[in-house]
């Protein structure tokens, strides 16, 4: 990550030209934050990792053994299975590689097209028989594919010089699979292979509404912006479920370190709701099986930088984001770090 980081700033430093900005656009991990001129294209793309460790039940860190014995098993109605959870996730990690692309046909509207790759992984640890702290082993689960296609148009409300405005709304297509199966070790020490729970899916199944509304200001040497997005669930989707509602919001400051490079901060909340219905395939006796056991609230502070190659035709960007409050539907897997990296060009 050091020599990545280096090796970028080196990239960056030794190209001059004074005719540019590289505060006009937001951290990297901000997506849709900027709109284009008439006929004006630009292609880019994202690597996304984060990582997710330790269960949180509200705020509150609880650990698997105490998980297993205490927290109800949604299923525990049906044949075979404990009252308690007996399955505990221990690590997430998400992967995705994001291709864009933008359009604009005229100077009020730009039109953006996003799709990802996606890969997830996650490891457990279940428990021997249907009660007691006796651990039989850890699994790991994994799946990957397309995600979900985001088609969005960005109307500019206002510019100036030092000031801009816009409101996106869009639609996410459900490309992304949401029937991924893979093969589980059980409290029976068996292992079928099975739908996995809703974390692991690579889409939601939905077609959703995107809407947000961005600001971004200059004044010398700063910049600062912010952004409002909601993701709504239009209805349920084939499966019997829909995911959470998104709320985001989020607030920016960045500063020339030189005429190429800015540096910046950032803070985003979100706010996402439970899984409302449920899918009928997905019964085990962990909590990721669990609709309720979805959402919560995230505070995450970012570090950034952005760079800008000659032209203004090639931007570079890294955003480093890790949550400084997590408040979850629990028990669920936190928020530990994430990382995004950037390209960006105008052909
Ligand atoms: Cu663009």
């Amino acid at each position: 990550m050091k020599t990545l980081l280096a090796a970028f700033l080196v990239v960056s430093i030794s190209v001059v030209n004074a005719d540019i900005d590289p505060d006009a656009h937001a951290p990297i991990g901000v997506m849709g934050d900027h709109y284009h001129k008439a006929g004006e294209m630009m292609f880019s793309y994202r690597f996304m990792y984060m990582s997710m460790q330790e269960n949180l039940d509200g705020k509150e860190s609880i650990s698997p053994e105490k998980l297993v014995t205490s927290i109800p098993n949604k299923f525990s109605s049906l044949p075979m299975m404990p009252p308690t959870l007996r399955v505990a996730p221990t690590k997430m990690s998400m992967q995705m590689h994001m291709l864009g692309i933008m359009y604009a046909p005229n100077n009020r509207i730009t039109l953006m097209g996003m799709v990802n790759q996606i890969a997830n992984r996650m490891d457990h640890v279940t428990f021997a028989g249907s009660m007691g702290t006796t651990r039989l082993a850890n699994f790991e689960t994994k799946a990957s594919g397309l995600g979900d296609l985001n088609i969005l148009g960005l109307f500019k409300v206002r510019e100036s010089i030092k000031s801009r405005w816009h409101v996106t709304t869009g639609l996410s297509l459900p490309t992304g699979s949401i029937e991924k199966e893979g093969i589980i070790l059980t409290p029976m020490n068996k292992t079928p292979m099975v739908r996995l729970p809703y974390p692991m899916q690579l889409g939601s199944g939905t077609f959703d509404l995107i809407l947000g509304l961005t600001h971004a200001r200059k004044l010398g040497d700063w910049g600062w912006g912010g952004q409002w997005k909601s993701i709504v669930r239009l209805k349920d989707n084939n499966e019997g479920y829909s995911l959470g509602n998104q709320h985001q919001l989020t607030g920016w400051l960045s500063y020339h370190l030189n005429e190429r490079i800015s540096a910046s901060t950032r803070l985003s909340f979100m706010h996402e709701n439970t899984i409302e219905g449920r899918d009928a395939s997905v019964t085990a006796p962990v909590q990721t099986a669990d609709p309720d056991r979805y959402g919560g609230q995230r505070l995450d502070i970012g570090f950034g930088i952005n760079a800008v190659l000659p032209k203004e035709r090639l931007r570079i960007g890294i955003e480093l984001q890790a949550p400084s409050f997590q408040n979850l539907n629990g028990p669920q897997l936190s928020t530990d770090w994430n990382i995004t990296l950037g390209v960006q060009f105008i052909p």
